[in-house]
């Protein structure tokens, strides 16, 4: 397994949209298993393929806490099928938009369908965390972001922060 390098606002491929994997073999589930390896050490709960500049509609998700057994879910090409009239709100991060947090409203209760990492279609009921932590990672391979679900102004206010943050860690050129 390797660690791989996760892309950071405002890097163009994280507005990119990502492409249908057309079966899971060994290269995607070896993406699938690398993926793991860099959320857990971030660490983060969630990550997507084109968040490590793989333009593939690949997520991966665990939740478990450090003191449980972990329980990766890896999947490709997921699709919502059906989603809850309710909505919930949750305080969201993202770690391609490091330290910056924000509440967003999404259907509180979802139905996922997926290829696993042995390619077989799964379907799966989530809400809670887990129904936000995978319409986040769905996002991500839609090209949106977490705060592409804010007002402009709060949006503005954390991307302003964070083009702010990247400036004053590049060295000054002479
Ligand atoms: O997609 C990502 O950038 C990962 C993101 C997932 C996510 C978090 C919160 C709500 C929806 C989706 C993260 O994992 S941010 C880090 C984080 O939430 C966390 C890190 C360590 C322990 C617990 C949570
Ligand atoms: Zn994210």
């Amino acid at each position: 397994m390797a660690l791989l390098n996760i892309l950071n606002y405002p890097d163009k491929r994280l507005h990119k949209i990502a492409k249908p994997v057309d079966k899971v073999d060994a290269e995607v589930r070896r993406l699938m298993d690398d993926m793991l390896e860099t959320m857990y050490k971030a660490p983060g709960i969630g990550l997507a393929a084109p968040q490590v500049g793989e333009l593939k509609r690949v997520i991966v998700i665990d939740l478990a806490r450090e003191d449980e057994k972990p329980q990766p879910l890896r999947m490709a090409n997921p699709e919502l099928i059906a989603v809850s009239d309710e909505d919930a709100v949750y305080n969201e991060g993202c770690l391609s938009l490091p330290e910056h947090y924000a509440d967003v409203t999404r259907p509180a209760a979802i139905k996922v369908r997926y290829l696993d990492h042995e390619n077989e279609i799964r379907e799966l009921e989530a809400d809670g965390l887990l129904a936000t932590c995978i319409q986040h990672e769905m996002d991500h391979l839609e090209g949106i972001l977490f705060v592409d679900h804010l007002t402009a102004l709060k949006r503005n206010m954390i991307l302003r922060k964070l083009l702010k943050a990247k400036k004053s860690q590049q060295p000054v050129s002479a």
